[in-house]
Order: C-alpha cells, then sequence, then structure tokens
C-alpha cells in the first residue's frame, strides 16, 4: 500500500512538472513599439496582431507599447509587425504604406 502511494504522488510530480515545463516552453511574451493616436488604433492594432498562435495582445495608448504573447512554434514577431503595419500602423521594423494610411481616419493619424 506504501509503494502504491509513492507511485501516485511521483507520477503526480512528473504531471507537474512537465506541465509547468510546457507553459514556459510553448509561449512567450514580447513587447514592440507601434505608432498610434486613440482607443481606436487601440482596437485596430491588437485586432491585427491577434494571428493564430497569439494568445494575447495589448497596446498601451501611453506608452505605445504593444505586448504580445505567443507560440514561438506557431508565429513571431515578425508576421505579427507585419500584420500591424498592413492595418496601418507603423512598427519598429514595418512601416504602413501610404495607401493603407491614408485609409485611417482622421484621429488616428500619427504621423
Ligand atoms: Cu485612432
Amino acid at each position: 500500500m506504501k509503494t502504491v502511494k509513492i507511485i501516485i504522488v511521483a507520477l503526480m510530480a512528473i504531471a507537474l512538472g512537465s506541465n509547468s515545463y510546457a507553459q514556459t516552453s510553448t509561449s512567450k511574451t514580447e513587447t514592440i513599439k507601434v505608432s498610434g493616436n486613440c482607443e481606436m488604433c487601440k482596437a485596430r492594432i491588437e485586432k491585427a496582431a491577434k494571428l493564430d498562435g497569439v494568445s494575447k495582445a495589448e497596446w498601451s495608448t501611453k506608452t505605445k507599447m504593444l505586448a504580445v504573447t505567443f507560440d514561438p512554434a506557431k508565429t513571431n514577431m515578425e508576421q505579427v509587425g507585419k500584420k500591424v503595419a498592413a492595418a496601418g500602423h507603423d512598427t519598429e521594423k514595418v512601416k504602413a504604406t501610404d495607401a493603407v494610411y491614408d485609409k485611417l481616419p482622421g484621429c488616428c493619424k500619427y504621423r
């Protein structure tokens, strides 16, 4: 009976251990600077950043920083940046094209 208890405890430890390992290895959070002004920009930026593999995207109207939590096996910050730029917002590496930028509402013109 004692042996059974030890085995159960050992199995639980393995299960818990591998679970926390899986969490740290499958998602990471990175932050990039994204140009924008208002709450409308925030909604647009966060929507654009939600690619497949992105679990969380949050942009601050104050700091202009976009924090993205994603699965590195599925996507990366380069892809997120490209998508955000395609929606009309400049990022550190990728800039929005004039054609997309011109279509932004007046309050969102950050240049
Ligand atoms: Cu805006």
